[in-house]
């Protein structure tokens, strides 16, 4: 007995498998209920009792032996028919983060958002412009500073070439396709040859508003920019509207809101005078209607324009425009917000 369970164990050792159907013959053999070693535990009923403790640990040993050398010769099959085509070994190992919006976007759909609720469409134009639809159509007289290559980058000079200083640009070429009534805000990148500091930057943001239409008036401006200051400031802030001068506007003024950070009271943030400027604003002037191709006898409109980075600025207390152009992670991760 002893003798033929030797012979298995050899027989166990030696058996090569490189198919599933070996695999399973393999279990067949040794380890099914018809199988030899099952067959064993049948002739150790006929084993000497004084030779049972030993014959029966061998038997034991071999079914061990069996059983174990099936469970690798099943993993490694396993292991050799799994496709591994699909793995990509370049990934990290390490969970990815998920990222968040940058503060600038997230400000810039809300602004789009607070004026799609009345009524505004989002229009957008190309960020290379040329000067009929930066200067010339928003009435800049032919020497006014912002034609400067100073102030404005050129691409090619005559014909003027250039990267756009204001959406206002977009404005013009709807007006230039489509008649009144025209309700739209514009957001975009824009582009000013500033020195680069904490205050100033020579890329930035705008939104920009157009609202054209029959008997537009200034009361119709000053409630839509009182609407959104409360929309983006809160329900208790204030405006207050100052006199001002822009090419394409007439009558222009800026906006300033009530503090939202000391309440009016007066604060670093608003240099203790309880406002802030916000935007600019006006109406539009009837030569820059002519130009765009709109009866300025019939129609009127308003117009105004934010930058994105300030208002960013003062809803998140953000001391330093070069923060936005960084892109550290510690500073961006802490933005998060529904829009
Ligand atoms: C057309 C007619 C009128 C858009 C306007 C302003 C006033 C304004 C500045 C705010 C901060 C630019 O980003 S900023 O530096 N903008 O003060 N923008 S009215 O008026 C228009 C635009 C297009 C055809």
């Amino acid at each position: 007995m002893i003798e033929k369970i030797k012979d298995i164990l050899q027989s166990v050792n030696s058996f090569e498998i490189k198919t599933a159907d070996e695999l399973e013959k393999y279990r067949l053999e040794f380890l099914s209920k018809k199988g030899i070693i099952t067959g064993l535990f049948t002739d150790f009923k006929n084993v000497p009792n004084e030779q049972k403790k030993e014959v029966g640990q061998e038997i034991n040993n071999l079914k061990q032996a069996a059983q174990q050398k099936y469970d690798t010769l099943k993993d490694s099959l396993e292991e050799s028919t799994t496709d591994n085509s699909a793995l990509d070994l370049t990934r990290s190992g390490e969970p990815l983060e998920l990222g968040s919006r940058h503060p600038i976007s997230l400000v810039k759909n809300e602004i789009i958002t607070i004026f799609s609720k009345i009524g505004f469409t989002v229009a957008e134009g190309p960020e290379i412009e040329d000067d009929w639809h930066v200067f010339s159509a928003l009435n800049f007289p032919p020497e006014h500073p912002a034609r400067d290559m100073q102030d404005t980058f050129f691409i090619e000079k005559n014909p003027d070439i250039l990267l756009r200083t204001h959406t206002s640009s977009v404005q013009v070429r709807v007006m230039e396709n489509q008649q009144p009534p025209i309700r739209k805000v514009f957001p975009g990148r824009v582009f000013r040859n500033e020195a680069i500091s904490a205050r100033a930057h020579c890329i930035f943001h705008q939104v920009e508003g157009l609202y054209v239409a029959e008997n537009v008036s200034f009361a119709d401006l000053k409630q839509t920019l009182m609407y959104f200051a409360k929309e983006m400031f809160g329900e208790k802030t204030q405006i207050r509207l100052r006199p001002s001068y822009f090419p394409f506007t007439e009558p222009s003024a800026e906006m300033d809101v009530s503090c939202s950070i000391c309440g009016g009271k007066g604060c670093n943030v608003c240099k203790y005078t309880g406002w802030l400027e916000i935007l600019g604003c006006g109406m539009v002037d009837p030569n820059v209607l002519e130009s765009c191709g709109i009866d300025s006898e019939k129609y009127t409109g308003f117009a105004f324009g934010m930058g994105v980075e300030r208002i960013a600025m003062l809803k998140y207390q953000i001391k330093d425009l070069r923060l936005y152009f960084e892109n550290d992670v510690r500073f961006l991760r802490q933005f998060r917000s529904a829009y």
